[in-house]
């Protein structure tokens, strides 16, 4: 231990360090400065970026050994406060920077150090430095922040000024505006406490967790010794599956009566068997997270290793051994059967293409690891307080492996640096509620990133099989398809992730005959967790890939066979589900994109070298919004002396469920004179909040969308006079008039698909999205650019127009990661944020554009479908497209790794 003496944020300290310690660890852990994130803790995310004598910081990876005496160190804490906000946090919050705001603090104080050196920054000078810093952001797509800096340069610079930043209601209706977040100020200034922030500043008898993880992905456990462990300091207790109160199982609550298991396969604590790589055998309660983990390690684990199969045709052999003894490893199917056998069509059809495309097992690379902690609460209930993204459905899950009444259970979402659909699925919610229980104790589990990518859900590959035929003009007349879908070891929603492509393969395009079998399996891998898009990126990589192949076998331009055949009114197009679309709009997007798709044919015909060869490629995806069949949401609004109070279980990953939640309120109560200041929100806690659903399926903006709005139409309706003026709170209360509402809205419009057939009319609105990416493809080193993208989409009525087009840069950029660079396939090596392929800034282009196209969906909130998935459902299929279009190398396999498209270009010139 020495003493130190710092400056920081312009207070001089003295502080008794550990010299080893990281800097990052003195701040947050020492002077709870948690505005510093600690995303991957090894130096690649710059969430932990703070100023040291003027220079950009990576405090994580910085040992206080090398801070030097009488440091001046800057946190964001030291820059505005909520009242005198820096032009940064002012224009971070306009552009809708702070998205699920993990990674804001580090940017902002990234951007502030450029912006001392250099007033007059170009847009790639901002990028460069950015990519400099290891600056990462997993929603925005990296657009937004160049815009941030580039006007608070100007503020700097004086050219406009700070209060112009930023977008005022005056007395008017905020939806479709750039009203910014209710949580804005606090992610911008560093007082938005995620997980870890309020786990370290829990009371002193908080014990922390740590997990005994597999290290291996098959086996039958037959013993665990904890004897040694026990004796290390600082542990209070070693709990195993014998500790667990209840069934000690997570249920994935099947959804189909079809399929072949019971949903209860996944244990909280292993007991019989490893299922997976990182299941989690034992946890060790101690005084510190080092004590802890430091014992986990002295568990030891007598393993009988079984044969892992790590994808699903190794599952699948003949020779495999049930993984979970009782069940088939192939445990569920469902066939889309819609209009005549397609056999003799495809004989008949003048064109023909049959193809394989495999989707890959995308890791989420949310930039918050995995967090949470539980307690019991003053009326005796297990507290967990999570990143869950589906609290009352993870209640329902959870309960009865914990061995606990429903009405003991309490589920609190946390604060939330982004999820992107790992958190649909439980994490370490049943553990910490185990731990509580057993404890009688606080405790905290917080995972590093290496944890967070090797024990989250992924994206469950997809290995895809097409055929279409087409008449002489290109017209579709059949579709068949066989799909598997590698979903892990744990059956959770896997049945629901199947119906996918039963409904989305083929989507927008009029196809009267489908036979498309879909079915899914069990592995050893990665367990399948919902991730945005669900289902459909396997699906569009499937279709659209095809048409694009179907376009080149007839000659044709893949826009116009694409255009010639989408859902249109007079041809009574339906969906491969066999009922008809929420609007006909796909046809103006087209009409829109037209022009662009021209010159972009003639921008990358210019652009093209024999080194590197440039392309334009085209795709279009869509999505339903919400969960099959006649899904619904509660929401209730509440007059109080000082405005109105909503309550709902609108979970938030960083999509902005606040300012959802708050202008679909606003829209309404703005009639009787509300401000949006004067609406309290109160959210996401199951002993406080109705049950709204989870926040997937971008189901929430259309679901609790209209509940929030019928609460509160409930509400105002109530306040009404005859003379159509509005009842103050004393007077409803001397007149006795209810003050709280329950706004319940169901999608009784739909009906569940037919698991004979997967016919019905799952969903009463959908997104619709056309993706255009221009691409530059290095014919050396098979490297992939993209140079530009340009996206039409229509999701309805705009409901916060920031919130939406963050929403899309930020899919596009996950969808670009999908497409070249991101994936978890090999455990040994693609586990930290960058060998996963996160993109950084310079891999996303600056040169994007959104063209929105309205059109109101009849059962949408004021007219609005949701944004979330849409833009994550094809832009992969049209990168790959486009890298076909530059070089005639057909990639089916994503990602396109450079060596992947070096080796197809390689084959080409070789035949
Ligand atoms: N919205 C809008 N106008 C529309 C449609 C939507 O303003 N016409 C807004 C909504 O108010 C909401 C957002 O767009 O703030 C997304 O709405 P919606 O599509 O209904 O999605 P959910 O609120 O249900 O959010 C979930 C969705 C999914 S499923 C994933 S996964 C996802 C996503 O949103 N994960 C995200 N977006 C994400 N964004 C961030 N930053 N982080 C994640 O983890
Ligand atoms: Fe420090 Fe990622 S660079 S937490
Ligand atoms: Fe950047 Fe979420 S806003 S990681």
């Amino acid at each position: 231990m020495v003493k130190k003496s710092l400056i920081i944020n312009g207070i001089q300290q003295t502080l008794i360090i550990d010299e080893n310690a990281s800097l990052a660890d003195v701040l947050r852990k020492q002077m709870l400065l948690t505005g510093c994130k600690i995303g991957c803790g090894i130096g690649q995310c710059g969430a932990c970026n703070i100023i040291l004598d003027g220079k950009v910081v990576r405090s994580c990876v910085m040992k206080m050994a090398r801070v030097p005496e009488d440091a001046v160190i800057m946190t964001i804490e030291g820059l505005g406060t909520p009242e005198n906000l820096h032009p940064l946090q002012l224009a971070w919050m306009t552009f809708g920077c702070a998205q699920c705001g993990f990674c804001s603090p580090g940017f902002i104080m990234t951007a502030k150090v450029l912006l001392e050196n250099n007033q007059s920054p170009t847009r790639e000078e901002v990028r460069d430095w950015f990519q400099k810093n290891r600056n990462l952001c997993r929603c925005t797509g990296y657009k937004p922040l160049i815009d941030a800096v580039m006007a608070a340069a100007k503020v700097m610079r004086g050219e406009i000024k700070k209060e112009d930043l930023l977008f005022k209601a005056n007395g008017e209706s905020i939806l479709g505006t750039s009203y910014a977040r209710p949580s804005a100020v606090a992610k911008v200034t560093g007082k938005w406490d995620f997980g870890a922030d309020e786990a370290l500043k829990m009371p002193e008898n908080t014990l922390r967790l740590a997990l005994v993880q597999a290290e291996v992905s098959h086996a039958n456990i037959k013993g665990i010794d904890t004897s040694e462990a026990e004796k290390m300091p600082g542990v209070e207790r070693i709990i195993t599956y014998k500790d667990v109160p209840g069934k000690n199982r997570i249920t994935g609550l099947i959804t189909f009566p079809t399929n072949k298991g019971d949903g209860w396969d996944r244990p909280i604590l292993c007991d019989e068997k490893v299922f997976q790589f990182g299941d989690a055998i034992a946890v060790v309660a101690a005084d510190t997270e080092e004590h802890a983990r430091e014992a986990a390690k002295k568990v030891k684990v007598d393993l009988e290793i079984l044969p892992a199969y790590m994808s699903a045709p190794e599952a699948m052999a003949e020779d495999a051994i049930e993984i979970h003894p009782g069940t088939p490893n192939v445990y569920f199917e469902i066939n889309t059967i819609k209009g005549e056998e397609t056999a003799p069509i495809m004989e008949k059809a003048k064109y023909t293409i049959e193809m394989d495309s495999y989707s890959s097992r995308q890791p989420h690379l949310n930039i918050e690891p995995d967090c949470g902690y539980a307690y019991i609460d003053n009326d005796g209930r297990i507290t967990i307080q999570s990143k869950s993204i589906g609290i009352h459905l993870h209640h329902a899950m959870i309960c009865a492996g914990i061995g606990i009444e429903p009405e003991k259970l309490r589920l609190i979402q946390n604060h939330t640096g982004g999820t992107f659909g790992y958190k649909f699925s439980p994490t370490t919610e049943a553990i910490l509620g185990v731990a509580a229980l057993v404890l009688q104790k606080p405790v905290s589990l917080v995972f590093d990133m290496y944890q967070n990518i090797t024990y989250t859900g992924k994206r469950s590959p997809g290995f895809m099989h097409i055929k279409l035929g087409a008449d002489e003009n290109g017209k579709l007349l059949a579709l068949e398809g066989d799909n598997y879908i590698d979903h892990g070891p744990y059956s959770e929603f896997g049945d629901l992730l199947t119906m996918r492509p039963a409904q989305f393969v083929g989507a927008g395009y009029d196809i009267k005959n489908i036979r498309n079998k879909s079915q899914t399996v069990c592995t050893n891998h990665a367990y399948g967790a919902a991730f945005r898009g669900y289902g459909s990126p396997q699906s569009f990589l499937s279709s659209e890939l095809a048409m694009d192949v179907l376009a080149e076998k007839i000659g044709m331009d893949p826009f116009e066979l694409r255009y010639k055949n989408i859902y249109k009114e007079e041809l009574g197009s339906t969906t491969p589900t066999g009922c008809k679309p929420d609007v006909y709009c796909l046809e103006s997007m087209f009409d829109t994109l037209r022009p662009k798709y021209e010159e972009a044919k003639k921008r990358v015909a210019a652009k093209s070298t024999d080194q590197v060869k440039c392309g334009v490629g085209i795709a279009l995806g869509i999505y339903g919004c919400g969960l099959d069949g006649a899904d619904s949401s509660e929401a209730w609004a509440e007059l109080t002396k000082d405005g109105v109070t909503i309550y709902n279980a609108w979970e938030d990953h960083g999509q902005g469920a606040d300012i959802g939640t708050l202008t679909m309120a606003h829209g309404i109560l703005v009639e009787a004179g509300f401000k949006p200041e004067q609406i309290k929100l109160i959210m996401n806690d199951t002993a406080r909040t109705p049950n709204s659903g989870p926040a997937g399926g971008s189901r929430s903006n259309v679901m609790t969308g209209n509940a929030t709005k019928l609460a509160a139409e409930m509400l105002l309706n109530a306040m009404k006079k005859g003379d159509g003026t509005y009842r103050t709170y004393d007077e409803m209360l001397a007149e006795n008039i209810p003050l709280k509402y329950d706004g319940k809205w169901v999608a009784t419009m739909c009906t569940d698909c037919s698991l004979e057939t997967a016919q019905g009319n799952p969903f009463s609105v959908y997104m619709y999205e056309l993706f255009m990416p221009e691409v530059s493809v290095n014919m050396e080193t098979g490297k992939v650019t993209v140079d530009k993208f340009t996206t039409v989409a229509d999701v309805g009525t705009i409901i916060n127009k920031t919130v939406v087009d963050g929403q899309i840069y930020g899919g596009i950029a996950q969808g670009i990661g999908l497409a070249l660079t991101e994936d978890f396939e090999d455990i040994s090596k693609h586990n930290t944020l960058a060998k996963c392929g996160i993109p950084y800034p310079k891999d996303i282009p600056d040169d994007f554009e959104i063209i929105y196209q309205v059109t109101p969906r009849p059962y949408g909130p004021y007219g609005a479908a949701g944004s979330g998935e849409g833009p994550l459902t094809a832009p992969h299929p049209a990168i790959l497209n486009a890298i076909f279009n530059a070089t005639g190398a057909r990639i089916t396999k994503i990602p396109a790794l450079p060596e992947v498209v070096k080796a197809a270009i390689e084959e080409l010139k070789s035949k």
